[in-house]
């Protein structure tokens, strides 16, 4: 059903900019993301590029830059607020430090299966929107990581293994995780994490078998638990000012592809899931479920950070959490 609508929405979008676009000038938006060309994120981002490069007639191409090599993690998102870039991707959670609303997508344990997080982000969505409407971005669209689990370089059963281990963080949340299970906490970009881990700046981290199989963690880790903590997401965003400067059929296309690539970005993410676990197996690590005492700790932790993160956004984030579980 969804896949239909898109598909409609999409090919709509298509034959109506079609006629309209190729009277307008052509201009490029050069797209600065994060991750490796290979990852599924990067692969989605080069397909919607492709996409609205193509239903626009060649009015609208959209060029991506993957692996940090334009701007770097960090820098993203300020550099499309600032029009440096007109558009990007990032892990908005990264930046949960200048609006707790963002750390939305990870908090632990609320929302740890691709069906939850759906749900959530129906409910975070029109928040997040206006949060980013204030600081001059407009939102095309988002997709998750696939469900977090923990990386170490030794067998874990419980908290009490993890004390003093140094922890590749990539948000504050990531980072309060492990400071509430004793470890120390260095937040690294996952472009950086190999050398990390290579240099002994980290033994451990909280990510996704996608990450840690992009980055061939096997080199220096050896153990996966398949914790299903939470699925964080990618967020494609635009410069208001870039996206004013379109014309209404332009706009129209960016739009269906946006629909269309988080669709598909959604899609691949599940199935890079088990492919990339046994990627991992394939390197010769071990993937394993927790322990239920170590699982059933770290729950411990979900419920304390779900009680720090409503602290910190108030009435926005009760109202999300209530529209989150009510559906
Ligand atoms: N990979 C990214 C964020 C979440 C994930 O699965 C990273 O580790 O930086």
């Amino acid at each position: 059903m969804r896949l239909m609508k898109s598909l409609l929405a999409t090919a709509a979008g298509i034959g109506l900019a079609a006629s309209v676009a190729t009277s307008a000038s052509a201009e490029t938006w050069d797209m600065p993301m994060a991750y490796s060309a290979t990852n599924f994120h990067s692969v989605t981002g080069a397909e919607f590029g492709k996409c609205v490069t193509k239903g626009t007639g060649g009015g609208l191409e959209i060029v991506t830059h993957p692996s940090g090599s334009l701007f770097k993690g960090n820098d993203i998102k300020r550099a499309v607020q600032t029009g440096q870039a007109p558009i990007g991707e990032r892990l908005l959670s990264a930046h949960q430090n200048e609006n707790a609303l963002f750390g939305v997508d990870s908090i632990p344990f609320l929302a740890n299966s691709f069906e939850q997080s759906e749900k959530l982000w129906k409910a975070a969505r029109p928040e997040i929107e206006k949060v980013l409407d204030e600081q001059n971005l407009k939102l095309l669209y988002a997709v998750p990581w696939p469900p977090q689990g923990l990386y170490f370089k030794k067998e874990v059963n419980e908290v009490a293994d993890m004390k003093g281990v140094k922890f590749r963080s990539y948000n504050s949340a990531t980072a309060r995780l492990a400071e509430l299970a004793g470890m120390l906490p260095v937040q690294v970009e996952a472009a950086e994490i190999s050398q990390a881990f290579a240099t002994g700046v980290a033994e451990s981290m909280v990510s996704s078998g996608a990450t840690g199989y992009d980055r061939k963690v096997w080199e220096h880790l050896t153990h996966f638990y398949e914790v299903d903590s939470w699925l964080p997401r990618n967020y494609v965003i635009v410069n208001k000012d870039s996206w004013g400067g379109l014309d209404d059929g332009t706009k129209n296309v960016v739009e269906a592809c946006a629909e269309l690539a988080s669709y598909a970005g959604y899609w691949r993410s599940v199935q890079y899931t088990d492919f990339t676990l046994n990627g991992l197996r394939a390197g010769g690590m071990t993937v394993a479920p927790a322990s239920d005492k170590m699982q059933g700790e770290l729950i411990g932790f979900g419920d304390i950070m779900t009680k720090e993160w409503l602290e910190k956004t108030g009435d926005q984030g009760k109202a999300i959490i209530d529209a989150f579980k009510a559906n």
